[in-house]
């Protein structure tokens, strides 16, 4: 493997037209937030760099909706994103944003370099436009058919259902997002920039030399690589973004994702000014790019060929590309606002951020879509971090203070099961840089948490309790070790829970840490102070956890209620057929629920004539039947009697289907006499 000096870590840049949610957290930021810790933990020079995608369609289709400027949208998101990775300790070098001076310069900069070597190629088609709207529709701003799979809600760049990555013009029934009107095709030019050039420097690139990536990410390469790659549009014709910084090119701007990867060089200069050169053209560096797998293809393909076309940039030296994570089984989605949002998240459960840190990375989607459910964050926080990592801290600080006054004791001969406990940690510190080197955080975590384990089983086998009276030497060498594996614990999951490691070494009285000191057993010398302890992490009881199920359950009720469509109207019918059924007016004398029967409730009413008791299958509906008594109603006085749970109904009541699936009786808006016909 090569050596590199330094290493650049990127992180997919997020639309600032939404909040950023546990699928962005698992799948980009946790994971390149743990690598960037480790990195620095081993001395290593590292930068991470994050910031905010504010071009694109998806924020100005927003501005539109909501009534104000692309620009309103941005600065609201962008302060919302950068407070929230704050919050969660995302230990960011620096967060830019792409409508920042720097980045449009670099970006203005960068196509025009390209433009004078002459790397693209300006080419005139038929677009989609929008006659009332006046404008071009690129990229979200129309939907259609996927003509891959037949959803018929896929975007003019890509079909969420299947994943494939679309031209507008290639949608079948197009309609506009901004009028919902058919577009016309309509000329324009545009530069493109021509990966099929790239197509044979690509495949070395990445099928001979990197076959180290993950397999999603190399297979999913591979597959455009077999497809033959194609020239790509790099402007649009839109307003909102980075002018296309050439004579003639009015009213167009550069593809959002044409600027957004040179994002990680502004953010770059931002922070380092002209060093960054050290940064982006040192072969001695090596760069990473942290990206969810929808953004496989411009991270491994689009970008590297217009830093191929420049020509004095490094390459990524690899992408360690997740998959999804799920919500409760469901897919996450901005739009449905199926999603927890990290700044809620944070209000919901304060000082609770290395929780979600560790939760996320235990169920981190490295390898497949994973699937992130409430009930496994409390079992995880109550099970694992209270019952094994808090447990085994608090009980070795506790026995500590209890016989030493919370002072480490010194540590005496060893004897077989402490040497074997402290071989155990050893190879788990081992297996745990072993899997951060193989970006394999999941593992890691679990070798992390092997430590708290191997710690709990060795106060239990040893029981220094026991010993107090008889062995204070010996008790003394088992909390110094027991004290040990807690600094080792401090130091392992710093880059997965940097709070709680935090706090802990302030327990400890450890002053700095790094990765060499893991798997030492002389971190703490005799005599250090230890101070009073407090418990790491707290039990979540099930009410917070079903208020949030609540909040998950409220949402999925207003879009059943938002994509609610009546149904459509029956064949017609005539007047003979409808004169057949008798409808009435009633009066409901009695209502109650039908023992034994979940659905059904019992109805007495005054028909104008005599009684009648008809079933109704409401009850689900009416928590409190009584609420009908005395209520006019409309019921079908000529149904054809039936008999249900040994009782006959003699007719049947009038309700109508809500949207969400509730009845409601129905019945005139004004008084009535019991008999009345309707019609
Ligand atoms: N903003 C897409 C996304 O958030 C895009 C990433 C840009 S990375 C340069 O998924
Ligand atoms: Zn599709």
């Amino acid at each position: 493997m090569k050596e590199f000096k330094r290493t650049l870590i990127t992180t997919a840049l997020p639309y600032a037209n939404g909040p950023v949610h546990i699928g962005h957290l698992a799948g980009v930021y946790v994971p390149a937030d743990i690598y960037a810790r480790y990195l620095r933990l081993k001395g290593e020079e590292v930068l991470l760099i994050g910031g905010s995608d504010e071009h694109g369609v998806p924020i100005t289709i927003k501005a539109k909706k909501e009534g104000v400027t692309p620009q309103d949208i941005v600065d609201r998101y962008h302060g919302i994103i950068k407070d929230s990775f704050e919050g969660l300790g995302i230990s960011f070098d620096v967060y830019g944003r792409t409508t920042s001076e720097t980045h449009r310069k670099t970006a203005s900069d960068f196509f025009r370099r390209l433009y004078e070597k002459g790397e693209f190629i300006e080419k005139t088609s038929m677009q989609l436009y929008d006659e009332k709207a006046g404008q071009f529709l690129a990229d979200r701003y129309v939907t259609g058919t996927c003509p891959h799979c037949g959803n018929e809600n896929a975007y003019g760049d890509q079909c969420e259902a299947c994943g494939t990555s679309l031209n507008a013009t290639d949608l079948i029934n197009p309609k506009s997002a901004i009028t919902g009107n058919a577009p016309v095709l309509k000329e324009t030019s545009h530069w493109y920039l021509p990966l099929d050039k790239w197509q044979k420097p690509l495949e070395k690139w990445i099928l001979e030399e990197h076959k180290e990536w993950k397999s999603n990410v190399y297979g999913q390469c591979k597959s455009w690589l077999d497809m033959g790659l194609q020239p790509r549009a790099v402007s649009r014709d839109l307003d909102w973004g980075i002018p296309v910084p050439v004579e003639g090119a009015d009213g167009k701007v550069l593809y959002v994702w044409f600027d957004a990867p040179i994002g990680y060089i502004s953010n770059t200069i931002d922070l380092v000014g002209d060093d960054y050169t050290k940064w982006w053209k040192d072969p001695e560096t090596r760069m990473l790019h942290f990206i969810g797998k929808d953004n496989i293809v411009f991270h491994c393909i689009v970008f590297p060929a217009m830093l191929m076309a420049d020509g004095s940039y490094n390459l990524p030296d690899n992408v360690p590309a997740n998959e999804f994570l799920n919500l409760e089984d469901d897919k996450i989605s901005t739009s449905r606002n199926w999603a927890v949002w990290l700044h809620e998240y944070l209000a919901d459960f304060p000082g609770k951020q290395d929780v979600l840190r560790y939760v996320l990375t235990a169920n981190a989607p490295e390898t497949k879509d994973n699937n992130f459910t409430w009930k496994d964050f409390q079992a995880r926080n109550n099970s694992e971090l209270v019952a094994i990592l808090g447990n085994f801290v608090n009980r070795a600080m506790v026995l500590d203070h209890k016989y030493f006054e919370g002072k480490v004791p010194a540590c005496g001969e060893l004897q077989a099961i402490d040497e074997e406990a402290i071989r155990e940690i050893k190879e788990s510190v081992a297996r745990l840089s072993e899997n951060f080197d193989n970006f394999k955080f999941r593992e890691a975590l679990k070798e992390a948490m092997n430590i708290a384990r191997t710690g709990n089983k060795y106060l239990a086998d040893t029981e220094p309790w026991k010993l107090w009276k008889t062995e204070p030497e010996r008790v003394k060498t088992i909390l110094n070790i027991a004290l040990q594996i807690c600094a080792n614990l401090a130091i392992t999951f710093e880059p997965f829970t940097p709070f709680m490691s935090a706090d802990l070494c302030k327990m400890l009285g450890l002053e700095k840490i790094s990765w060499d000191m893991a798997g030492r057993f002389d971190l703490l010398s005799e005599g250090t102070v230890i101070s009073e302890p407090h418990l790491l992490f707290e039990k979540i009881e099930d009410a917070p956890i079903e208020a949030q199920i609540q909040k998950l359950l409220d949402t999925k009720k207003a879009n059943e209620a938002a994509s609610w469509k009546p149904e459509p109207v029956k064949e017609t019918c005539s007047y003979e057929d409808f004169d057949k059924v008798d409808i009435r007016v009633g009066k409901v004398l009695e209502c109650s629920k039908v023992k034994k029967s979940k659905k059904l409730l019992q109805f007495l009413i005054e028909d104008g004539m005599e009684k009648r008791t008809i079933l109704s299958g409401i009850a689900l509906s009416y928590e409190d039947p009584s609420v009908l008594v005395g209520k006019e109603i409309c019921f079908i006085a000529n149904f054809e009697p039936r008999k249900m749970m040994g009782i006959e109904s003699q007719g049947m009541i009038l309700s109508a289907v809500n949207s969400d699936g509730n009845l409601v009786v129905v019945g005139p808006t004004g008084p009535v006499a019991p008999g009345a016909c309707v019609g």
